[in-house]
């Protein structure tokens, strides 16, 4: 300094009052030039002294971080960066804060003498306090820490004793599932044989050519006819069928009945190379593809009462159903027949999930059945063109049929009422809502009264002619979907006629059986396919709101084929019955008396326009003997080894589920481990699964450790999703753990929200404070014993 002094003196005794000279160097070593400061540069906050600051004595322009000796620059070493507060070994502080009126250090020291006074007793205490529980927090914290570690290792080893263990017992359990499986198999083949043989031993009687055809006998129902006969009547009875169903019970448009019927015959609908569709016959391969119709048979069987129905619950048909509501485009429906029975056939023969259905896990069934949706859209798409055109057409000829000309000409005046009736009601509705402006408008003038209308009457009549029209659209679609499969897979999938023609009996009786139709209704059917008939049949071009072409050929007449007498004589006495049944005779007095003055019906019988609902056969039925014949249930020894073996199943299974629930916790505990996921000793196992929680302004935040975080508003139990585990990682500066939860709920207008806690040692764990320094991005403050490490205690010097 002393230099300088002389410098100043010299300065003041040359110069005039006030003004300063000094000196600035070059470098660190500094150097002989000479700056003259004016009075005016005296403290205005630019160093202009570099060397010695002399000209900024009370700003800190001159104090400052950098090397060099340039003026603006203050010549300050890389040493003395930082000023370090002599009492307090944790507290430097920059030059930036040096001299500048606010009291860091506890002594004061890094301000003028006088400025601040000595208060270390006072912070040096709590500092000390601040210390001295931070190292009792430690040791606690360590203690614990260490001896959940030590617990962790054991249970690390033990894991992986057991691991060994488990995957030997889940092999065993593998083996005895598959044993199990194999003998169900084997019973449910011997159940597919004696089936299939009586199945085929029943349609033939019922089909069985006699000449002589006594008045209760049902002997040579079906034998006289053709089989291009034989495949009508199973359209039409699947046509019936479809209108049978209620809508709530299935959104499908497959014919159910036939299916069953096939199942019955022994026929497995397939799919080959370029989606045709065929019909694969399946005795010689029985021993494998039967297993799965078996399932289906057993499952139909168990339940005699209404095995229709129950077979609607197999596992086939549910995930039949689900597929069919993926696709509902109106031109791939009505295919879906063919496209969905007809499956690529596994490596093992069997078709894809028919047997994966059955014999795999529920996982891989979706999967599976995704594949195949996929699968078939493909193909459909690909096959597009020539898949609209077969089905329009057969839906055209379908409409054409003598059969559905009463449904044509209902569907068409059902459009015409809807649409009068709709227009009608939103007239009147509007009425009734105007109706208080035009009271007050029209006060004074005479209002033209409308007639009431009876409201109730024709919302009835809307909805039986909506049920009514989705029935016969129903109907449509399972007819057409059983002539698809019939034209593209029986008849050209043998060519063997013997062969063909008993599947087609078989079908046939089995359609009828399955599809609850009655002899009355097999009348209506011979009536519209068989040529002798359908010529007496009501005249096409007139239809009117009484036509119907039954009631136009009551009474029932019979006629002969060769030495066959038709219709055979119990649909012959079928027919008589309904012939003079009052309500399929009857005139439709009063919807027809609307009819005829052109005004919309406020009833909606049954027959009009020559419709008949279609109601399921009643128990006297003729047919319902054959179907009673027809319920071949399980032999009781059979039912019994294979309730015992599926028991047996069931318990394997359990035990399975339950050895690889085990075995997954063991291989989450030792990959965890190997991806150091409970922390760089283990440390965070012992916090897996735990929550815990703080009240921080309206909201409760909770978090769980490997779980998921959310902020909860008043006793609400579930709150906002803050967001699922995502990591844990350490802080290398602080010591600390950062907790991490991710991909909570979308913040409106915002970000996803998310979660972090920062965890300091501590003894106990616990959340002391929540914020949120952003919108939806939180931040917690937690202490715990998992973060009292050595590492820790060097840091904070503990
Ligand atoms: C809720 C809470 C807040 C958040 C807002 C954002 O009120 O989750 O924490 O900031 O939503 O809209």
């Amino acid at each position: 300094m002393k230099p300088v002094i002389v410098t100043l003196i010299a300065l003041l005794l040359a110069l005039p009052a006030c003004a300063l000279e000094c000196a600035i160097g070059w470098g660190k070593e500094g150097g002989s030039a000479m700056h003259t400061v004016s009075d005016d540069q005296i403290d205005d906050g630019y160093c202009d002294c570099p060397l010695d600051g002399a000209d900024e004595p009370h700003t800190n322009a001159c104090s400052g971080s950098t090397m060099g000796a340039f003026t603006g620059v203050p010549a300050v070493t890389e040493f003395s960066k930082t000023y370090q507060c002599p009492q307090q070994k944790k507290l430097q502080i920059p030059y930036s804060r040096f001299h500048d009126g606010i009291c860091d250090c506890c002594d004061g020291s890094d301000e003028l003498p006088s400025v601040c006074p000595d208060i270390c007793d006072q912070v040096l205490a709590e500092e000390r306090a601040l210390q001295q529980r931070m190292a009792k927090e430690f040791a606690i914290g360590q203690n614990k820490r260490q001896k959940e570690i030590e617990a962790f290792q054991l249970v690390l080893q033990e894991k992986q004793a057991e691991k060994e263990k488990v995957d030997q017992r889940l092999e065993q359990i593998q083996e005895q599932l598959g044993e199990v499986e194999s003998e169900i198999d084997q019973v449910k083949h011997e159940f597919m044989q004696q089936r299939v043989n009586r199945a085929a031993e029943i349609s033939q009687r019922v089909a069985m050519t006699t000449t002589t055809t006594s008045n209760d006998s049902l002997t040579g129902l079906l034998e006289p006819l053709t089989n291009e006969e034989l495949t009508s009547l199973i359209v039409h009875s699947c046509q019936m069928a479809g209108e049978m169903e209620r809508a709530a019970d299935m959104d499908e448009s497959t014919c159910v009945p036939l299916r069953l019927a096939g199942v019955d015959a022994a026929l497995l609908w397939n799919r080959e190379d370029q989606g045709k569709a065929v019909l694969k016959r399946m005795h010689t391969n029985v021993r494998e593809e039967g297993k799965t119709l078996a399932d289906l048979m057993i499952k139909n069987a168990k339940q005699t009462e209404d095995r229709y129905k129950k077979f609607l619950e197999t596992d086939d048909n549910r995930n039949h159903r689900k597929r069919s509501s993926r696709r509902n485009k109106p031109g791939r429906r009505r295919l879906q027949e063919c496209d969905d029975d007809y499956r690529p056939m596994d490596d093992d023969g069997f078709p894809d999930d028919y047997i994966d259905e059955d014999y795999e896990g529920a996982a891989e069934d979706s999967q599976t059945e995704d594949e195949d949706a996929n699968n078939n859209e493909q193909n459909q798409d690909a096959d597009n063109s020539e898949t609209k055109s077969a089905d329009q057409e057969i839906m055209e000829t379908l409409k054409e049929s003598l059969f559905s000309q009463p449904r044509v000409a209902f569907l068409q005046r059902a459009k015409e009422i809807s649409d009068g009736i709709e227009a009608l009601l939103k007239e009147h509705q509007d009425d009734s809502s105007n109706e208080e402006k035009e009271a007050e408008e029209n006060a004074e003038k005479v209002v033209e009264e409308k007639e009431p209308i009876d409201k109730e009457a024709y919302e009835t009549v809307q909805s039986t002619l909506e049920s009514r029209v989705e029935a016969i659209e129903r109907g449509y679609d399972y007819a057409v979907s059983a002539q698809i499969l019939l034209m593209n897979g029986l008849a050209q999938s043998t060519q063997d006629q013997d062969q063909l023609r008993q599947d087609l009996l078989t079908l046939a009786v089995g359609t009828l059986v399955y599809s609850k139709l009655s002899l009355a209704h097999v009348w209506q059917i011979f009536q519209a396919i068989l040529p002798e008939f359908n010529q007496n049949a009501a005249d096409k071009s007139e239809k009117t709101c009484s036509t119907s072409p039954w009631v136009a050929s009551c009474p029932p007449n019979a006629v002969t084929r060769g030495s066959i007498t038709l219709p055979p004589s119990p649909v012959l006495k079928a027919a008589q019955i309904l012939c003079t049944t009052p309500t399929f005779t009857k005139e439709k007095a009063e919807a027809c008396a609307a009819d005829a003055d052109n005004a919309l019906p406020t009833v909606m019988p049954d027959g009009y326009y020559g419709y008949d609902a279609v109601h399921p056969r009643e128990e006297n039925d003729m047919l319902q003997s054959i179907a009673a014949e027809w319920d071949l249930s399980i032999d009781d020894a059979l039912q019994k080894s294979l309730d015992d073996l599926d028991k047996k199943k069931s318990e394997h299974e359990r035990e399975k589920r339950n050895t690889e629930k085990t075995l997954e916790d063991i291989v989450d505990v030792v990959d965890g481990v190997k991806e150091s996921r409970f922390g760089q000793d283990g440390e965070l196992y012992a916090l897996k699964d735990q929550c815990h929680s703080v009240k921080a302004g309206k909201y409760t935040y909770e978090v769980c450790l490997f779980g998921s975080a959310a902020q909860k508003e008043g006793d609400s139990a579930s709150g906002t999703g803050l967001g699922s585990w995502d990591s844990a990682s350490y802080d290398n500066e602080t010591g600390n753990r950062i907790l991490k939860w991710t991909n909570g709920v979308k913040c409106w207008n915002g970000p996803q929200r998310s979660a972090t806690a920062i965890v300091t040692c501590g003894a106990e764990t616990k959340v002391l404070s929540a914020d949120e320094p952003d919108t939806c991005r939180y931040v917690l403050q937690m202490e715990s014993h998992i973060a009292c490490d050595d590492a820790f205690k060097q840091l904070h010097e503990l």
